[in-house]
Formats: C-alpha cells, structure tokens, sequence
C-alpha cells in the first residue's frame, strides 16, 4: 500500500482539522448524552485510532464514532450499541459481550486487546524477511487457548529458490494438524485456496511486519481500497497505514481482519498449563508423566520426553516449546 509522506506543515494543517472535527463531535456528543433515551443501535467496530472508532451500524453505513467514558476498550470486531448524533457521526454508549479477544503485549509489556470476536487465525510468514519459528508458536499458542482454529500461509513463495523445500520446511506443523497455505500475493499463486478457507467465519491475519498481511488482504479482495477510502472517510484519519487492527468484508460474507505486525512478540502472561496446553502434540501426552509438576525438561519418567525420542513429537517443536518456558519462567 502507498504511504504518502506528509511534510510537517501539510501534517500541522491535517491535525489541526482533525482536532476542530473532533471537538464539535464531543459537544455535540454531550448535547444527544444530555438528552431522552435517543436512538440506540447495534453495530461493528471495524477499526480504532486512539479514540476514534469507525462503527458499521445494520444499514450497512461507516459512522464516525467516539466512545462514551468508561466503555472499556473496544477494539476491532466489538459489537457495540451506538447512538447517531449527526450525520454520519455518532457515540458508542455500550461494549456488548466478545466471543473471545486476542490481545498482545504493548511496547511496555502491558497486554492490550487487538481483535474481538475472531473465527480463526492465520499466521503469515514469508520466504522473506526469514520466519521467526518461535514467534509462530507463540500464535498458535493463542489460537489453541481460544479455542479457534489456525492455519498457516507462506507467502513471498515467488522469491523461494526452492518452493518445495520451504513449504517442506513447515511439513512438522501439517502433521500435527495446522494446513499449510504456500501462496504469493504478488504473483497471485494459491489465493484460490486460501480465500476458500478464509470463508469460514472472521479470519485474522497475524504475524512479523513485513510478510505481506496486508498485501494478502489486497489480493484477496479487490475492493480494498474502496472499504479502505470508506473507513479513512468515517474515522476522520487523513491516511491508512496498519497502524490498527482493520476489519475487511469478504464478498458473500464473511471478513478478514488486517493486524498491525509485530517485530517482536513476548508471550504475555502465560503460565505452564497454558503454555502445555498451548502446544497441541505435546497436550496428549502431558498428563501422562510420573511426576505431577513434571516441566518436561530432564524429569524421569516424563512422558514428553519419551514421545519425543520415540518421534512422536516433532524436535523443532519441542525445542520451542523449552524455549517458550524458559521465557515465561524469567519474566515471573
Ligand atoms: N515478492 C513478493 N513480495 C511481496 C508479496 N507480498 C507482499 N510483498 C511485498 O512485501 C512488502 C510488505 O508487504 P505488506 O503487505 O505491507 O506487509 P505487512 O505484513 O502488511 O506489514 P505490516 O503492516 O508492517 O505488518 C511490500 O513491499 C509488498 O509489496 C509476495 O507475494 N511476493
Ligand atoms: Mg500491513
Ligand atoms: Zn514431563
């Protein structure tokens, strides 16, 4: 996606717009708060930039919302109950209950929702930059404690040397269940696919910066940039950049939703039981050690252990899986 450089003073004259949009939005929001029961609505939160958040009511329409104080922290997926106060504009009064959220530590450490309501996970990785393994276990770690499925496309597969050999590389998380999607949003190769799979209920897309998520996104729905124009119009931001989680219609239904990517990602708070629960071909076997606090390390008689010498878990993984507690064991 183009990135427009603004230079300082078209940025000053962007702000100064949008803080004047703003602040008659929040009287006018304190005149229809101040006011009877009003109109209250249903609607989707498809995307939030600081306070603003772009609400798609039923009609279909992009309104421009602020949040009411003390709603909590709505994110992209929430259903919400909205309140139009002017054309095209209104407030969300109520926070409606979430399926499941995904959240992700800030740059403070602090875990931050990303996306509500999400039907499954695809993690993105790409022949460049190189896949961080460990990075993809930790989404699959996510998708398993939400209990939503997951898969994992390779994209870029147009720069791959040896397009065989990469997707091989993954082989180990096919066997244990997750499908394997080699496309190249450029060349065009697989979309046909993965937009199958993706039918099924609200997808993210998650992973380094860089991969491709959006450049996915683009491919998958020529549209694009027409939901994109709409949303930019409703929130009142000057640009899109995948700065915030951004929820994207799929033509005959169902949605994808484009995540801001990581350069790092740190489990949060995740304890041991999560994290062996987390990892599904170590699950089976984790109940089954001699010792009931076994942290499948060097224990006797672990279970996992064995499964692993005897092939029944793959080693990269189990590698992961140590590294994983090892991190979580420091940051208590
Ligand atoms: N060769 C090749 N390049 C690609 C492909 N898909 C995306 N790219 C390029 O990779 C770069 C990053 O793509 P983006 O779609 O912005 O990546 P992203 O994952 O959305 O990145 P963040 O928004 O920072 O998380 C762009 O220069 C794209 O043109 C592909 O299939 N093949
Ligand atoms: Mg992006
Ligand atoms: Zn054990």
């Amino acid at each position: 996606m183009a990135r427009r450089r603004l230079s300082g003073r078209q940025m000053a004259r962007v702000q100064a717009i949008q803080a004047r949009r703003r602040a008659k939005l929040e009287a006018r929001t304190e005149r229809v708060l101040e006011g009877a029961e009003g109109d209250l609505r249903e609607g989707r939160v498809i995307t939030r930039h600081g306070r603003n958040l772009s609400v798609r009511g039923e009609d279909g329409r992009l309104y421009h919302c602020l949040g009411r104080q003390h709603l909590g922290d709505p994110v992209c997926g929430d259903r919400v109950v909205w309140q139009p106060t002017g054309t095209g504009e209104g407030v969300v009064v109520a926070l409606l209950e979430r399926a499941n959220v995904l959240a992700r530590p800030d740059h403070s450490g602090r875990e931050r929702p990303l996306a509500a309501n999400i039907g499954h996970l695809a993690v993105v990785l790409a022949v460049a930059p190189p896949p961080v393994l460990g990075l993809l276990d930790q989404y699959l770690v996510a998708a398993e404690t939400l209990g939503i499925e997951a898969l994992v496309v390779l994209n870029k597969i147009d720069l791959a040397p040896d397009p065989a050999a990469f997707r091989d590389a993954f082989a180990p998380y096919r066997r244990i269940g997750y499908p394997l999607f080699p496309v190249s949003a450029r060349a065009g190769t697989g979309l046909a696919e993965l937009r199958g799979r993706l039918r099924q209920g609200p997808g993210i897309l998650v992973g380094q910066s860089g991969v491709g998520k959006s450049s996915l996104i683009q491919a998958l729905l020529p549209d694009m940039e027409i939901q994109i124009q709409r949303i930019s119009a409703a929130t009142g931001q000057g640009c899109h950049t995948t700065s915030a989680a951004t929820w994207y219609d799929l033509p005959g239904g169902g949605a994808l939703i484009d995540a801001p990517g990581v350069r790092s990602f740190r489990l949060g708070r995740l304890g041991f039981r999560e994290l062996e629960y987390g990892f599904r071909d170590i699950r089976p076997y984790a109940g089954h050690c001699r010792f009931g606090d076994c942290r499948h390390r060097d224990e006797p008689g672990c279970a996992v252990k064995a499964a692993v010498e005897a092939g029944g878990i793959d080693r990269g993984r189990y590698r992961s899986f140590l590294r994983l507690l090892n991190e979580a064991e420091e940051q208590r």
